[in-house]
C-alpha cells in the first residue's frame, strides 16, 4: 500500500521538512531531480559556516533520537571526544526491525539522496572522516538505491575527497545486516560493524568517546539525520516554531506517524506533533474497519506498553505518552482489536524477543524463554495457577538495571502492560484448564 503524505500536492520544504520532495514525485532518485528541488543548497550553507555553527544549529533546534528513545541528536554530537587527529566515524542505525515500523524503510527508497545530505551535513559538523549506514538486510531495495545514490556522489565530488573543493573529505558505505533485531541496539551495531559477534557493549564509554574501532562515533536513526538539511536551510528558530497541531506538546519539527491493524487506512504521515492517537486512527488512517473495536494500541513498536480504549485522546508524543504509562517508540501506532485474543498475541511477541536475544546476559537469554514456555502453556490450555503471577515475576527481574541492556525490559513492556489491563483473559485460560473447583478452591484458602 502506498502511504500517505497529508496535504501531498501543497508541501514545501517548510511545512513537510521530511517528505515535501515527494510532493510531485513517487520518489527522488537522481541527483539531476535532487538538486532542481533544492538538493544540497544545505549542504553548500553548511560547508561555508564553521562544523561547530552547523553543530550548534542542530542543537538550537533540539531534535529528538527518532530510534525510539528521543535522546536530542545536538547534544549526542557535542559529547565527541576533542579531535586527535585520528578517524572518527558516523553511523545511520537503518536497522528497522522494530516490529510494525517501517518509517526510514520509506525515507530510504524514496528519499536516499535526503539522506547522505543530512550525513554529509552532520559528519561535517562532528568531524566525522568516514560513515556508514547499517541497512537492515532486507531492505534490498532501499541499499541498492543508497549504493547508487554514493556512487553518482562520487563521480560528482558530492562524497570522497575534498567534498565541493573544501577541506572537508568524507568516505561513505553501506553495510547490510544479516538479521538481528539487537543490532537496532547501538553498540551492538557498532560490534557487527566491526565483524564481532552482535552483543551491546556496556555503556559508559558512550560510542561519542568509544565507538567503532574504538574510535569517537556517532550513532543516528534515518529519520533524525533525514531532518538535518531542512534545519540547516531554514534555521533552528524555523524548525522550533514549525505549527503543532493542538494539545500540549514539546517536541519541535514533524514526524512520520503511521497505523497498522484492522484499520481502514494503514499508512503513514508526516505530522506536526499534538495528535492524539484517536486523530490518528481516526483522521488518518480513517477509523477501525467495519465492525471492529479497538481494544488495545501499543504507540510504537512491540517494546512499548499496550494502552487501551481509554488512552485514545493521549497526545502522542515522548512526554505525554510516557505520562500515560508507555513510551512513543517510533510513533507508529499498532491497532489490536477485540475479537484478538491478547494470550497467543503477547505470546508471538514474546517469541520474537526470545529469538532476537544475544544470549549475552543470563536473564535474558534464560527469562526470555522462561516466559514464552509459560504463555505457551496457558494458551494450549496447560496453565497452572499462580502462572500468572510468574509472568509478573519475571517483568519485575527482567527489568532495567538488571540485564545488560533495553532488550529484555523492552521485551517486559507489552508482556507487564498486557496482564494489567486484560489479567481476565489469562484467568479465564487457566480457569479452563484446571477448573473452575479448583480455581474456587485455591481462593478459599
Ligand atoms: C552520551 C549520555 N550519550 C544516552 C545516547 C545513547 C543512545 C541514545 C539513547 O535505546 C530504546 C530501546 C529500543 N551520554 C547518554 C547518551 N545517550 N545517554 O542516547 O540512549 P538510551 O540509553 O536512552 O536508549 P537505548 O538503550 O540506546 C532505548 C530502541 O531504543 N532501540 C533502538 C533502536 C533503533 C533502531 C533504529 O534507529 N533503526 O533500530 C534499541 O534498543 O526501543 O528501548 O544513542 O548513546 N549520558
Amino acid at each position: 500500500r502506498i502511504p500517505i503524505y497529508g496535504d501531498r500536492a501543497t508541501a514545501t520544504s517548510e511545512t513537510k521538512p521530511l517528505t515535501w520532495r515527494l510532493a510531485h514525485h513517487d520518489a527522488v532518485l537522481d541527483l539531476a531531480t535532487y538538486e532542481s528541488l533544492r538538493g544540497f543548497e544545505a549542504l553548500k550553507i553548511a560547508l561555508n559556516q564553521s562544523p561547530d555553527d552547523t553543530l550548534n544549529t542542530i542543537k538550537e533546534a533540539v531534535v529528538k533520537g527518532r530510534g525510539g528513545a528521543g535522546f536530542p541528536a545536538g547534544i549526542k554530537w557535542s559529547l565527541m571526544a576533542p579531535p586527535d587527529g585520528g578517524p572518527r566515524y558516523l553511523v545511520c542505525n537503518a536497522d528497522e526491525m522494530e516490529p510494525g515500523t517501517f518509517k526510514d524503510r520509506l525515507l530510504m527508497e524514496r528519499l536516499p539522496l535526503q539522506l547522505i545530505e543530512g550525513m554529509l551535513i552532520s559528519a561535517y559538523a562532528i568531524g566525522a572522516t568516514a560513515g556508514y549506514i547499517f541497512i537492515r538486510g532486507e531492505y534490498i531495495l532501499a541499499a541498492e538505491r543508497l549504493t547508487a545514490a554514493i556512487e553518482e556522489l562520487k563521480a560528482n565530488n558530492l562524497v570522497g575527497d575534498n567534498i565541493l573543493g573544501s577541506d572537508f573529505s568524507f568516505d561513505l558505505h553501506v553495510h547490510t545486516g544479516a538479521g538481528r533485531y539487537i543490532c537496532g541496539e547501538e553498540t551492538a551495531l557498532i560490534n557487527c560493524l566491526e565483524g564481532r559477534r552482535a552483543n551491546p557493549r556496556t555503556k559508559p564509554p558512550f560510542p561519542q568517546v568509544a565507538g567503532a574501532w574504538g574510535r569517537p562515533t556517532v550513532v543516528n536513526n534515518v529519520e533524525t539525520l533525514h531532518n538535518v538539511s531542512a534545519i540547516i536551510l531554514h534555521g533552528s528558530k524555523w524548525y522550533q516554531d514549525l505549527p503543532k497541531a493542538k494539545g500540549v506538546v514539546e517536541t519541535p519539527g514533524t514526524k512520520l506517524f503511521g497505523c497498522s491493524g484492522l484499520v481502514n487506512d494503514p499508512g503513514l504521515w508526516e505530522l506536526p506533533f499534538g495528535y492524539t492517537a484517536r486523530e490518528i486512527i481516526e483522521d488518518f488512517a480513517g477509523g477501525m474497519q467495519e465492525g471492529r473495536t479497538l481494544k488495545a494500541w501499543l504507540p510504537g513498536g512491540a517494546s512499548t506498553d499496550f494502552l487501551t480504549a481509554e488512552h485514545l485522546d493521549t497526545v502522542v508524543d515522548f512526554d505525554t505518552i510516557q505520562k500515560a504509562g508507555s513510551r512513543m517508540g517510533t510513533g507508529l501506532l499498532m491497532v489490536v482489536d477485540e475479537e484478538q485474543d491478547m494470550v497467543p498475541l503477547v505470546r508471538n511477541l514474546e517469541i520474537f524477543f526470545q529469538r532476537e536475544s544475544c544470549g549475552w546476559c543470563t536473564p535474558c537469554r534464560d527469562g526470555l524463554p522462561w516466559g514464552v514456555k509459560i504463555l505457551t502453556a496457558i494458551n494450549d490450555g496447560e496453565g497452572q495457577i499462580g502462572d500468572v503471577e510468574k509472568l509478573e515475576g519475571l517483568t519485575r527481574d527482567l527489568w532495567i538495571g538488571k540485564t545488560f541492556c533495553a532488550h529484555a525490559p523492552g521485551a517486559m513492556e507489552p508482556l507487564m502492560s498486557a496482564i494489567k489491563y486484560f489479567r481476565p483473559e489469562f484467568d479465564q485460560k487457566i480457569a479452563q484448564a484446571v477448573g473452575e473447583d479448583v480455581i474456587e478452591a485455591a481462593a478459599n484458602q
